[in-house]
């Protein structure tokens, strides 16, 4: 590896991650193998496939209902900006015609590149490209690393462990990554996953950024792509000078903006639909339109970017409770993408059980449980007294519909939240 790397001369110009920050909402897109088996893309792990029985997947792999023009198609009705698709998760299995593997669509019975079609179909749709790639690899047979299969016991990993070279590994992600960034136009998005900062699992020591040979890696990418935002995954974080362009909480909200160091960072959080990143057909922890919706209230009003992410089927499908999630999104966007697009936290103080984005001199004041009385925030005075609020057009503009006013049973508030938008003096600044 080449020690002269400077990890603080990799560091993206705050202002080539602009587009990102307006844009607040992506799709991420977990598929490979493991959809086929349609228990959670740990499939192979946590039931301890051997990679021999794992083979059935490959040899079956036919998603003969692919369609990435509908992927694209519903992504853009619902909100979503960017997309970052699974290239190679943890299985090792290239969705792309790879030259250095032979473990790859092209060789399974579909035997096609997955990747083209989907660029050019979501670039078509106007959204942002990006790739996730994954650090970790169950099928190389220089990354002995991994020792979260149980069935590789001590002895078999240090057996394993006997001529593995993980400097031929990360020489082969070098390639795969060179692939992935001269072989498919722009790539606005690199997503590298799975780091382990020198932890060693059992006997086989984990050594992180020195296994992934992190700075040349990154370096190379930021040769390749020089205006591409790269993830928080490559365990560079401490370095010198080094802050990452993304950071990237996943399946939690932070209580407030993440910061490293006491600095400000842009941040992206990603979720499931479920739980499960894989297609996961028995899985019943779907979440609600109210949940879906406050995800995203609540990441964009600590100044993040949401990330939501679909598994698709081993047939190449959205399955229907994914297309119903993603048409919550597409209805409540229709109304309130403005409180989103390019709105980042508020320096008001959010009354209870409201949230607050804002974009310059517009202020969201988004409602998540009716005002038992009138909604006061500090600093606009009694703009939201409680008759006001339901009727004073002039100032207060209603986003979600107008809540039914029934005499009996009170005012109907619309799922998820309601949203209005009213004339703020001091604009804020998101980072
Ligand atoms: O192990 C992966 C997991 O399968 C999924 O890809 C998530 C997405 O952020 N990343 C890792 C878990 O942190």
């Amino acid at each position: 590896m080449n020690e002269q790397i400077a990890v603080k001369d990799l560091v993206l110009a705050q202002d080539k991650k602009d587009w990102f920050v307006a844009d607040r909402f992506g799709m991420f897109i977990h598929w490979g193998l493991y959809a086929l088996g349609a228990r959670h893309e740990w499939l192979k792990n946590r039931e301890e496939i051997t990679t021999a029985d794992y083979q059935k997947y490959f040899d079956n792999f036919d998603p003969d209902l692919y369609d990435p023009k509908e992927w694209a198609r519903r992504a853009r009705e619902a909100g979503m900006k960017y997309v970052v698709l699974t290239t190679k998760h943890h299985e090792g299995f290239c969705l792309w015609d790879s030259k250095v593997t032979d473990y790859k669509a092209p060789n399974t019975p579909y035997g096609k590149d997955l990747l083209k079609p989907f660029v050019d179909a979501f670039r078509a749709e106007g959204l942002k490209i990006g790739f996730y790639y994954s650090l970790i690899d169950w099928h190389h047979k220089d990354f002995g690393v991994d020792v979260h299969h149980p069935q590789r016991n001590a002895d078999d990993a240090a057996a394993m462990n006997v001529g593995r070279n993980i400097s031929n590994y990360a020489s082969y992600m070098r390639d795969q990554v060179r692939e992935l960034l001269t072989g498919y136009g722009k790539i606005d998005v690199i997503w590298f996953d799975f780091s382990y900062p020198n932890r060693t699992y059992r006997n086989l020591p984990g050594k992180g950024r020195q296994d992934w040979q992190s700075e040349e890696l990154l370096a190379m990418v930021r040769q390749l792509q020089p205006d591409i935002i790269v993830n928080n995954r490559l365990d560079l974080i401490g370095q010198e000078g080094y802050l990452p362009d993304i950071t990237t909480p996943e399946q939690y909200t932070p209580r407030a903006a993440p910061r490293i160091n006491g600095q400000a960072v842009t941040w992206e959080a990603c979720h499931t639909f479920s739980g499960s990143w894989g297609y996961y057909r028995d899985e019943e922890t779907w979440k609600n339109p109210e949940q879906l919706i406050k995800l995203l209230v609540d990441t964009v009003s600590l100044g993040g970017n949401l990330l939501m992410n679909v598994g698709p089927t081993g047939r190449g499908t959205f399955d229907s409770r994914a297309n119903d999630a993603l048409a919550v999104y597409g209805e409540w966007m229709r109304l309130n993408s403005r409180s989103i697009y390019g709105a980042g936290p508020s320096t008001f103080q959010a009354p209870k059980d409201c949230r607050l984005t804002q974009k310059g001199n517009r202020l969201y004041l988004h409602i998540y449980s009716w005002p038992f009385r009138h909604i006061h925030i500090d600093g606009l005075g009694d703009k939201l007294k409680y008759a006001q609020f339901l009727h004073d057009a002039s100032e207060v503009r209603w986003l979600t519909p107008e809540p039914t006013v029934d005499s009996n049973i009170g005012v109907a508030v619309p799922q998820g939240s309601i949203t209005l938008e009213l004339p703020v003096k001091q604009p804020n600044v998101t980072v």
